[in-house]
């Protein structure tokens, strides 16, 4: 039976600590949707359609990964498109605490067997949040080497435009 697995976030933006947990699950799993949540309530500096084009872009050496959107319960997403895993990142205790909650939730509204998966992450990569590269980046930081540099040069044109 083929793995399928899905990695979920709002990657706003993809950070290098997304990228290494993405080419880690790339090789674990047959095939691994990476699906942006779309989610009206949140306010993200990046449109879907820009974070999915920024996405497909640096993920463009992984053959099986492909990128989706979503919206609504993430458990709805996975019963309706056949899962068996979904894949999380951990970078800390903290992480941990939402991640169990969220996992336990979530494993009452599968309808199949579906095993939520946890990757430590990388120790390079455990600082690293979407949150704080768009804060650096505004207020004028470097942040080279911590987003793929397809997502850079896309933030840099993005940028220039607004
Ligand atoms: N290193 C390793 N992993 C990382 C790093 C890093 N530096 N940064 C983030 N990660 C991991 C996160 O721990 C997470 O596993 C994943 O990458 C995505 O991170 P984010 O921050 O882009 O995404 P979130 O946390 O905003 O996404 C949350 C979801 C979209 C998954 C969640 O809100 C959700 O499932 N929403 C759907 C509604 C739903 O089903 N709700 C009920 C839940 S029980």
């Amino acid at each position: 039976m083929k793995t399928k697995a899905l990695y979920t976030g709002s990657f706003d933006p993809l950070t290098n600590g997304h990228l290494n947990i993405i080419e880690r699950s790339a090789k674990l799993y047959d095939e691994l949707t990476i699906g942006i949540i779309v989610n009206p309530s949140k306010k993200c500096v990046f449109s879907l359609e820009e974070r999915k084009f920024m996405i497909e872009d640096a993920l463009k050496h992984l053959r099986n990964v492909k990128v989706d959107c979503f919206s609504g319960l993430l458990a709805n997403y996975v019963n309706d498109n056949s899962f068996n895993v979904v894949v999380r990142g951990l970078r800390a205790t903290m992480d941990f605490e939402y991640e169990i909650q969220m996992a336990q939730m979530n494993a009452r509204l599968f309808h199949e067997t579906v095993e939520t998966v946890f990757l430590m992450t990388d120790p390079q990569y455990s600082f690293i949040s979407s949150s704080m590269i768009k804060e650096v980046y505004s207020l004028g930081g470097s942040i080279d080497g911590l987003v793929p540099d397809a997502i850079l040069e896309r933030m840099k044109e993005l940028t220039d435009d607004k």
